[in-house]
């Protein structure tokens, strides 16, 4: 797999402060910061080499901005997700128009009662690790063996309870290593990977996003930010305390290819 070259990114909507939470918060997301912080994280990934291209907002999909959802995007081929989310239904489109505007990407498809989020999907090698959450369920499991082991990837359940998607508590590093939270689920479930723990009390951290040598991180997780360093990497924190509040995080603000 070559290194990603290019980010699809999305851009804040007006209608963000309605954007779907787990456990409605008394926090109020100040949209204004959110669009300082977004902007931020994309020119984070442009420093770190990315060709970026940014969708507009859609303000009849407040959780528009997090294009990881809609869509799994491997090695040209773009499984479109019918997501999880009733209220997020429909996001998919944007990534679809835009797809088709790619040379050389193959746009896959599924139907509900299947369902999927990009979330719930980390590729790691030859590897694609997913997430058996309430937003993903075995039939949007089903879908992603069918569309991508053709192609030489092995497809691996994970369980996911308490956590919104899979990547809430681990992320990708590069083609071998994953970071993970301690005490979510044992680092065997990640058969084949090698497993970098990260302390519990720094689950939000372990969503990271790496570029080649650079990972951006969420700021103020000093330890996440020591052992990434240890391992090798260039560590840019960034302030996302808007997106936080809407259940977001690194990884969900882009999908690198
Ligand atoms: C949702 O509940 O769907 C959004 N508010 C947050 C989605 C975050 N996505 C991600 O981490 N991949």
């Amino acid at each position: 797999m070559p290194v990603f070259k290019h980010a699809v990114v999305g851009s804040i909507p007006g209608t963000f402060s309605e954007a779907t939470v787990m456990l409605p918060s008394a926090e109020h997301i100040d949209v204004g910061l959110a669009r300082v912080q977004h902007q931020t994280y994309v020119r984070a990934l442009a420093n770190a080499g990315l060709e970026i291209s940014q969708l507009p907002p859609d303000d009849t999909h407040p959780d528009c901005v997090f294009v990881e959802d809609p869509v799994l995007l491997i090695g040209g081929t773009a499984l479109l997700a019918s997501l999880g989310t009733p209220s997020r239904r429909g996001e998919e489109r944007a990534l679809e128009r835009f797809l088709l505007s790619r040379p050389g990407v193959r746009i896959e498809t599924m139907t509900l009662p299947d369902s999927l989020e990009g979330g719930d999907c980390m590729r790691v090698g030859r590897r694609i690790f997913v997430g058996a959450s309430s937003r993903t369920n075995e039939g949007g499991l089903r879908r992603v063996r069918e569309v991508f082991q053709p192609a030489g990837y092995d497809v691996i359940a994970v369980p996911v309870e308490r956590h919104l998607h899979l990547k809430c508590f681990c992320s990708p590093l590069d083609d071998e290593r994953i970071l993970l939270a301690e005490g979510v689920v044992p680092p065997e479930a990640f058969r084949g990977a090698r497993v970098i723990m990260t302390p519990s009390e720094e689950l939000f951290a372990a969503n990271c996003v790496t570029v080649g040598r650079v990972a951006l991180i969420a700021d103020g997780y000093p330890q996440t930010k020591q052992i990434l360093e240890r391992e090798g990497f260039d560590v840019v924190p960034l302030s996302v305390s808007e997106i936080q509040k809407a259940d977001g995080s690194l990884t969900c603000l882009s999908v690198l290819s």
